[in-house]
């Protein structure tokens, strides 16, 4: 599914299954050439991976966290991630709740759809602060900040070893994957993305030292996150290529 077909389908696929595709809670508000959050759930792996548009107006606000996670109940319960696969493992958001100012739509982050397992110092250190640059950009006027957040697994030796965890045997990842493109006047100026292992990070470890092309990020995930029709596609590809 190439992410430039989605708004197109997104009317039918909003009807078939409600909470994964989620618009804008403020269309008369926020305006966007794309879906502000997009849960993507791997039926496959039973973790989420999400995509969507930043700007000024999508972190304005006084939302308030949640104190608790919802199920994704377009997922099978048989399968469906709730609370008992996440002990001992942080629930990471792939689109974090602070890129939300609108409550409904903070709100929707909190889903299992939109989690994965963590290593808690990994979540709380090196991805709370990759979170915060992300943020940082959707502030800056006149831009508009394309993210693709993902969970990966990324081979050693030729050999993929993962661990299966809770109930429903979630696939905790090897990496997390973060993608950005930024958008401003129009025109895409910049690719950004960081790959983190899914471990705590050694002493002193710093957003930079994660730093890959956008390219690594779509190759281990097997998707090409912004081909968008609006965007100088050239472009956009020559930002992917680069750290
Ligand atoms: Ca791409």
């Amino acid at each position: 599914m190439k992410l430039a077909t989605i708004p197109a389908a997104l009317a039918l696929v909003a009807v078939a299954v409600s909470l994964r595709v989620i618009t804008t809670a403020e269309p008369e508000t926020v305006e966007t050439r794309h879906p502000v959050l997009i849960l993507a759930p791997d039926d496959r792996s039973r973790c989420g991976e999400t995509y969507g548009v930043l700007n000024l107006e999508t972190v304005r606000g006084s939302a308030k966290r949640r104190g608790y996670w919802n199920q994704d109940r377009s997922i099978p319960a048989a399968w469906r991630p709730t609370k008992d696969d996440y002990r001992g493992w942080d629930t990471g958001h792939c689109a974090a709740a602070a890129w939300f100012g609108n409550q409904q739509l903070q709100d929707v982050t909190f889903t299992y759809s939109n989690a994965m397992p963590e290593n808690l110092a990994m979540n709380r250190g090196i991805g709370a602060q990759i979170e915060a640059l992300i943020r940082e950009e959707a502030e800056a006027p006149g831009q508009q900040v394309y993210f693709a957040v993902t969970p990966l697994w990324i081979p050693e030796g030729g050999e993929l070893r993962f661990r299966v965890v809770g109930p429903h045997a979630l696939w905790v990842p090897t990496h997390k994957g973060w993608s950005i493109l930024i958008e401003k006047d129009g025109k895409p100026v910049l690719a950004r993305a960081w790959i983190v292992p899914n471990v705590a990070p050694p002493k002193g470890a710093k957003p930079d030292d994660y730093r890959r092309p956008v390219n690594d990020h779509e190759y281990w995930r097997g998707r090409d996150f912004f081909d968008f029709a609006w965007l100088d596609r050239e472009q956009v590809e020559r930002l992917e290529a680069v750290r």
